[in-house]
Order: C-alpha cells, then sequence, then structure tokens
C-alpha cells in the first residue's frame, strides 16, 4: 500500500503525521496542499477542508490524531503509544494539549500573525501575540514544566505522539521567532530542543526555514 499525506509542510499538524511517519520508518509521499487555495476536490480527502488528509491505499483520512491513532493500529512497529490503556490516555491528553492549547498561541496566534501574514503582505495583529505570549502562554508553559521535570519523555520512557504534537506546535512558534525561556522554563526548554534535534525531525526544521527565508527574506 502507498501512503500519501495531504498538506502544507508549515502546517504543525502535518508536520505532526510526517515525524511519525519517518519515526515509523513507513515510508510515504506528501502532495503540497495550500489550505488557502484547496483544490475543488479536496473535501474527497478531507470534508471540513483542513490540513492534513492521509491516504492509505484506498482508505481516506483527516486530522492528525485521527490519522495518528489509525497508523498505530495499522501499523503497530516502532509504537509511539503504549498498551497499557492509563498511558496511552495520557498520551492522548497530551495530544489534546498540543492541539487545542498549544496551538491557538503557538500556530494561530505567533506563527500566523507574524509569518503567515507576513508571506500574505498583510498586518501583523501585534496586540494578539502579545496577548498570547504575556497573558496565554505562561501557564501552559508552567504546566508543561510541571508535567516534564527532568523526563525525557512527556509520558513513559519513550518517543510517544504526544512528545511529537508537542515539538510540531514549538517549531511553529520558533518560525515566528519566539522560544522557550530557559530561565524560567528550564526542563520544558532542554525537553523542546532535545526532540527539534531528533534526527527525524532536524533535517524538516532545516528546510522549512530555508524556505521561509527565502520567502522573508530573513
Ligand atoms: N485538529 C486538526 C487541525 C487541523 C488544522 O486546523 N489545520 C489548519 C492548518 S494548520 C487548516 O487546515 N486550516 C484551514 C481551515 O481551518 O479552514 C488536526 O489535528 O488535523
Amino acid at each position: 500500500m502507498s501512503i500519501t499525506v495531504y498538506g502544507a509542510s508549515l502546517s504543525p499538524f502535518v508536520r505532526k503525521v510526517c515525524i511519525a511517519l519517518v519515526e515509523k520508518q513507513i515510508p510515504y509521499e506528501q502532495v503540497q496542499v495550500d489550505p488557502a487555495r484547496l483544490p475543488e476536490d479536496y473535501y474527497e480527502l478531507s470534508p471540513f477542508g483542513r490540513i492534513p488528509a492521509l491516504k492509505d491505499g484506498d482508505d481516506v483520512l483527516a486530522d492528525s490524531a485521527v490519522i495518528l491513532s489509525y497508523l498505530e493500529r495499522k501499523y503497530p512497529e516502532h509504537p509511539l503509544g503504549y498498551e497499557d490503556p492509563y498511558l496511552q490516555a495520557k498520551v492522548q491528553w497530551f495530544e489534546k494539549f498540543a492541539d487545542y492549547e498549544l496551538a491557538p498561541n503557538t500556530t494561530f496566534g505567533v506563527f500566523r500573525n507574524r509569518v503567515l501574514m507576513k508571506m500574505m503582505k498583510q498586518e501583523c495583529d501585534d496586540a494578539y501575540v502579545e496577548k498570547c505570549l504575556r497573558d496565554r502562554l505562561p501557564g501552559l508553559l508552567d504546566y508543561l514544566e510541571s508535567s516534564i521535570q527532568e523526563n525525557e519523555f512527556i509520558v513513559g520512557d519513550r518517543l510517544t505522539v504526544a512528545d511529537i504534537a508537542i515539538a510540531s506546535q514549538f517549531v511553529n512558534f520558533s518560525y515566528g521567532n519566539e522560544s522557550i525561556d530557559p530561565q524560567r522554563w528550564p526542563n520544558s526548554a532542554a525537553y523542546v530542543k532535545r526532540l527539534h534535534e531528533r534526527p527525524t525531525i532536524a533535517p524538516m526544521i532545516a528546510q522549512e526555514s530555508a524556505f521561509i527565508q527565502k520567502i522573508l527574506g530573513r
């Protein structure tokens, strides 16, 4: 069966799926789909027009969490989750933390305004970015700091989709010229740095950064 991921590489949700596929050593191809210019037939893959979507042979799925849950069951080798019900529930909790608590700030706040709006030659909403940085993110980072402590991974003793989801959000944060303050949140800063240095993630960051640099002339 051949696997195709549909979506733009700068999307944290698309990147999340791609990192998981690389970690699981599953070959795939990527078709770039810009959510601002969706091909008409894209809704057959993703009924609400969001990226990513995935095709595995004739099977079609949308939503990064749904896709990763499917991949775990269909391709159990190189697991990114746990058999243990409680540990697996914790993985899902932290995946949701990344997708629904971090994303509105790291991606839809900072990255969208500082990178995407600039690419589209539109105004950056500085007040909204400040709100994310000053009012919303500190509480989320306090929670991350108390959860990761000095552990290598957010749940258990190996990499899971939760780590991938968190890492991917902070990739977009870094494209918005922000990073986790290592004085205030030392364990979180070290944890995210470790993840971004993984051989499965670092090459994606290098390629995407070069693209952003080319477009924005940074
Ligand atoms: N929960 C979804 C979120 C996907 C999402 O919001 N993708 C954005 C791009 S980063 C998108 O497609 N936006 C276009 C839209 O919402 O119309 C997932 O994990 O796949």
